[in-house]
């Protein structure tokens, strides 16, 4: 098993999900803490710029974006699967739902003013000022729905959620947990986990049992690991042979050329590289660092956009 280097910080629910999956998967990995605002400078030294949280090394090989982690974890460790072949397309397709539509409505709903200070911990109103500002920028002119709008969605999405383990299933998805178990949790841990507006999933009995028996899946086991020391591994390391990976053009780009790749719906900071990886589910770049040397940096399709670097 290769050493797995995992790049979060607590209180971010992507990395919870990943963190699950990790123990899910019974894995051993390194933990990195990385900051929850910009400035990022150790982080972009493997990423080329990609800000987002959290982000999995494996030596010189640096993965963007939760869906692709967890297809590398199941590649890693297929045993228990994210994917079981009979709900495979249906939780993928779940899952993308949690991550996206439900994420974005429990965050709407979990910042709002009587929350705000058990939502980041023990932190000064300066450095709260900061978050918000960081955020406003990342999110540019993404649209936000109002805290109004946002208690009734919830709502309506708790009792679907409460509805699909009505029947004493003990998985969303039935007998065997997926994908879509880690993706729905996330957005719901969040919520739980500040006293002011966790209330909210009080009405949903069935669901936060269903909570309880995701968290008791931990995380696996882990070690502390400085940024400084993942940059040397990556410097060390040679990226993965792209030899033999499937190629599907859909940009008229080829291997080789100059690309830009970066996220479609927020955090709009491109990666720009050689195009080394444009198979059907993901797209990688292959960029010199400073510090880190030679590393290729791999996104999925689904959620990012490439053009032509000039
Ligand atoms: N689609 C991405 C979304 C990741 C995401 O939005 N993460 C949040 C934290 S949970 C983030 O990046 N926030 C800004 C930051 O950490 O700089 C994924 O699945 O990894």
């Amino acid at each position: 098993m290769p050493e797995i280097i995992f790049h979060h910080y607590p209180i971010s629910p992507f990395s919870e999900k990943i963190r699950l999956i990790l123990g899910y998967k019974k894995l051993s990995w390194k933990s990195v803490m990385i900051p929850s605002i910009m400035p990022k400078p150790d982080l972009a030294a493997l990423t080329g710029g990609y800000r987002r949280t959290p982000v999995m090394q494996i030596g010189a090989d640096i993965y963007c974006d939760t869906a692709l982690i967890a297809d590398v974890l199941e590649r890693l460790a297929p045993v228990p699967s994210l994917y079981p072949p009979a709900i495979a397309g249906l939780a993928k397709i779940l899952a993308q739902w949690a991550d996206t539509t439900l994420f974005w409505t429990a965050i709407a709903y979990t910042f709002q003013p009587a929350a705000m200070p058990g939502i980041l911990g023990d932190i000064t109103p300066e450095q709260m000022k900061a978050f918000g500002a960081d955020r406003a920028a990342m999110r540019a002119n993404a649209p936000r729905i109002s805290l109004a709008e946002a208690t009734g969605q919830l709502k309506e999405y708790l009792h679907r959620l409460e509805d699909m383990l009505a029947g004493g299933q003990p998985w969303l998805l039935g007998k065997e947990a997926c994908i879509a178990d880690f993706s729905v949790y996330h957005a719901l841990w969040f919520i739980r986990r500040v006293p002011a507006v966790a209330g909210i999933l009080d009405a949903y009995p069935t669901l936060l049992a269903w909570m309880d028996s995701v968290a008791a899946i931990g995380h696996g086991s882990f070690e502390k690991m400085r940024s400084e020391q993942a940059i040397q591994i990556a410097q060390d390391a040679a990226p993965a042979s792209a030899d033999g990976v499937d190629f599907i053009d859909t940009h008229g780009i080829a291997l080789g050329e100059r690309v830009a790749i970066m996220p479609t719906d927020y955090a709009f900071d491109s990666v720009i590289g050689e195009l080394v990886i444009s198979s059907h589910n993901q797209l990688a770049l292959r960029r010199t660092d400073e510090r880190a040397g030679t590393v290729v940096v791999h996104f999925p399709r689904v959620g990012y956009q490439m053009k032509r670097a000039d």
